[in-house]
């Protein structure tokens, strides 16, 4: 069934719609345009740079992405718009970033904050494309699936188990004792007691569903997995013959926690052999207040300190490893299948991470960090033979800064179809035909309103809402050890990249008031709040009316600072 937005179209009957895409698929409406290339976009949720192919982690085993990679253009140095799922798939499928659309976090909703976005899958619906998805690839099916003429099976964080598996009884979270125990027991024999890790929880204290930050075996057949459904699905596609160019779209889940996988993934891996990731003792002495605060507070994962306290860490990395192999083998699964079928030779391979991950680097483990942990994501894209064989590369590898926002105009260029609407990416066609890059490029995560961090080449920058700064020199620091942001020699540095800041014109100023964060409109000076603490880092809750007092403190702040810059902290 087409469900994607051709409204007029669906007045037709479905033999002449057939008939008419295949004339475009084929160019048979007069002019003639060459066969568009298929596309099979895979996506990987929370897979930071420990792939083979980046030499990310030591141990870590990705032979299939890294086959896939030995032929691909690979973008050794590829970034993430925002460093959580939902507005990093927000801004990979509507080519816009955070600062336009306000999709910050995940708290945020697309057909809220920007109703009019277009997503790419629109585009090529329109100009003949039979658009294909299964798995996670909008977040929280935000448009996802509906915005597809197809839909596979949708992603279950908690498969093998079932939904109703997950659900604690009253009688368990009224337990005594620090950690919340649920047990599992199927008709077949099959149990479990979660969590494996046998952790407390660091958040959702009162949830009647189990933590998802845990890690451990599950030992169930790889058929009851998510992902392992998913490659299935996009397999079977895969073997059909199709009349028009098709776009599929495979969002695998893991390494998204909870980090459990199949027994054999995790037998890769023993946990006393894992090497910890390279961290320093107080690393975050040296970072701004909300720096601090984003990376000690358990936002989308649990905290260092209980992982540490539960002598976990090295457990965690070796499930994080497992759940990263246990990806791998799907994704080989879905581009073996592609080699295998008549599709092979005119199908481009896409395949990106929203974000990175922190394994207890900077105290942190999950996701939304301004850091390059958190930011750097895996990216290469294979051209099928008919597109090198008209001037494109075979393989190869970029190195310059290049941003998830790119995907939007690379894939219209290589679909042959013109941009229609503004976009804040750049088409990384001309490099995958061997153009030079811009070395000067700088690129942009936006943390939240407010806290972007920038990347050039060698240098990454980030500015917090308060103004606060953090600098780092990659090339000798690539682990951001030393924050350089006060030192005299590199001001010039810091004032080009202030530069490049993005401006998000629906706020006139940000102002941090201790753990609160407080945005300006620009449209009727009226002032949100978050905070504190958490609230101030996710965003989710503006509590302004419940805080008549410090809305006033920072009213009476502006009217005595007319000129206060746009980024400002009030002093204790
Ligand atoms: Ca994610």
């Amino acid at each position: 069934m087409v469900r994607a937005t051709l409204s007029p179209l669906r007045m037709l009957p479905w033999f002449i719609l057939v008939a008419l895409n295949a004339c475009l698929a084929l160019g048979l409406t007069g002019a003639t345009a060459p066969a568009k290339p298929n596309i099979l976009m895979i996506s990987i949720d929370d897979l930071n740079d420990w792939v083979g192919f980046l030499s990310g982690h030591p141990l870590v085993q990705t032979p299939n992405l890294d086959r896939l990679a030995s032929r691909s253009m690979v973008f050794s140095k590829a970034y993430c718009a925002a460093p959580v799922c939902g507005p990093s798939r927000a801004a990979v499928f509507t080519g816009l970033a955070p600062t336009r659309t306000g999709m910050y976090s995940n708290a945020n909703r697309l057909g809220k904050v920007y109703p009019t976005a277009r997503f790419f899958q629109h585009e090529l619906a329109q100009h003949g494309y039979h658009t294909m998805g299964t798995g996670k690839l909008l977040h929280g099916n935000q448009g996802g699936p509906e915005s597809f003429h197809e839909y596979g099976p949708g992603f279950n964080k908690w498969k093998p188990l079932t939904t109703e598996e997950t659900r604690i009884s009253k009688a368990e979270l009224d337990a005594p004792g620090p950690i919340i125990w649920h047990s599992i027991n199927r008709a077949t024999g099959f149990s479990l007691r979660l969590p494996l890790n046998e952790m407390p929880r660091d958040r959702n204290p009162l949830s009647a569903r189990i933590e998802s930050f845990d890690w451990g075996v599950i030992d169930l057949p790889e058929s009851d997995w998510s992902d392992t459904q998913c490659a299935d699905w996009a397999i079977n596609k895969l073997g059909e013959a199709h009349t028009q160019p098709f776009f599929l779209g495979v969002g695998f889940y893991r390494p998204h926690q909870p980090l459990w996988a199949p027994k054999k993934y995790h037998d890769l891996y023993p946990p006393k052999d894992m090497p910890l990731p390279p961290h320093l003792k107080k690393d975050l002495n040296d970072v701004p207040a909300v720096g601090q605060m984003i990376g000690r507070l358990p936002l989308t994962s649990g905290s260092h300190a209980t992982v540490i306290k539960h002598r976990q860490w090295q457990h965690a990395i070796s499930a994080y490893l497992a759940c990263i192999s246990y990806v791998d083998a799907q994704l080989g699964r879905v581009v073996d299948a592609l080699e295998a079928s008549t599709h092979a030779n005119n199908t481009v391979v896409i395949v990106w991470a929203d974000h990175g991950w922190h394994l207890g680097e900077k105290e942190h483990w999950g996701k939304f960090t301004a850091w390059e942990r958190a930011a750097r994501v895996p990216l290469l894209i294979h051209l099928p033979k008919t597109l090198t064989q008209e001037g494109y590369l075979v393989s190869g590898q970029h190195d310059a800064p290049v941003s998830l926002l790119d995907l939007y105009p690379t894939i219209l260029d290589l679909a042959g179809l013109n941009r229609i609407t503004p976009l804040d990416g750049t088409s990384l066609a001309p490099l995958l035909r061997g153009e030079r890059p811009k070395l000067s490029r700088t690129v942009t995560t936006s943390v939240g309103p407010g806290n972007h961090s920038l990347r050039n080449q060698r240098w990454r920058f980030i500015q917090y809402y308060d103004g606060s700064q953090e600098l780092y020199n990659l090339e000798v620091d690539p682990f951001e050890h030393t924050n350089l942001a006060d030192r005299p020699e590199h001001q010039h540095r810091i004032q080009d990249f202030q530069t490049h800041l993005p401006v998000d014109r629906r706020i006139s100023h940000f102002v941090r008031l201790g753990p609160w964060k407080a945005l300006v409109s620009a449209i009727d000076q009226s002032i949100a709040l978050f905070g504190p603490g958490l609230g101030s880092v996710d965003g989710t809750e503006n509590v302004a009316e419940s805080h008549p007092d410090l809305i006033q403190q920072i009213e009476s702040f502006l009217q005595h600072n007319l000129e206060a810059p746009r980024y400002s902290s009030i002093p204790n």
